[in-house]
């Protein structure tokens, strides 16, 4: 049985806190964020550096009418409120991205991976022309790596 008696020694807390900020400034960048599914797009403070991996991952269950629900991968029914997609070729209330507020818009969903060769402003949104009936939050973990020139 472990039992924790005493507090925690301040040397061990300090090397805590030195080992935290050496692997917040390493060349991998972690960061968690709520994603509201009534905004069309969310400004994200993350800055992604050109020639880096972007990997995003998605939690939770939004609705685009308040009664069914979807993880952020949307739904793959074609015919399920396509007319209310911002972009026909996604799946309707999935997560999206761009980096930029005008660049190329691209599938997110519940999981992805993609190399960015042009950095810029994170943005994630909703694929739905009609957010204001949306209901629910997505925990989104987006995490950047340096990766070598090829
Ligand atoms: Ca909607």
């Amino acid at each position: 049985m472990y039992r924790i008696s005493e507090p925690w020694p301040t040397h061990l807390i300090s090397l805590f806190v030195m080992v935290s900020l050496f692997v917040g400034c390493g060349p991998q960048r972690h960061y968690e964020l709520e994603i509201d599914s009534s905004v069309p797009w969310t400004m994200t403070d993350i800055m992604i550096p050109s020639g880096s991996q972007l990997t995003i991952e998605a939690y939770g269950a939004i609705s685009p009418n308040g009664s069914e629900y979807v993880d952020a991968d949307g739904s793959s029914d074609e015919d399920w409120n396509r007319n209310y997609n911002m972009y026909p070729r996604i799946n309707h209330c999935s997560l999206i991205a761009r980096i930029g507020a005008g660049g190329e818009v691209f599938a997110v969903g519940v999981s992805n991976k993609k190399y960015i060769s042009e950095g810029g402003r994170l943005l994630l949104g909703i694929n739905d022309n009609n957010p204001e009936n949306n209901e629910g939050t997505l925990k989104v973990i987006v995490q950047i790596d340096t990766v070598s020139a090829p």
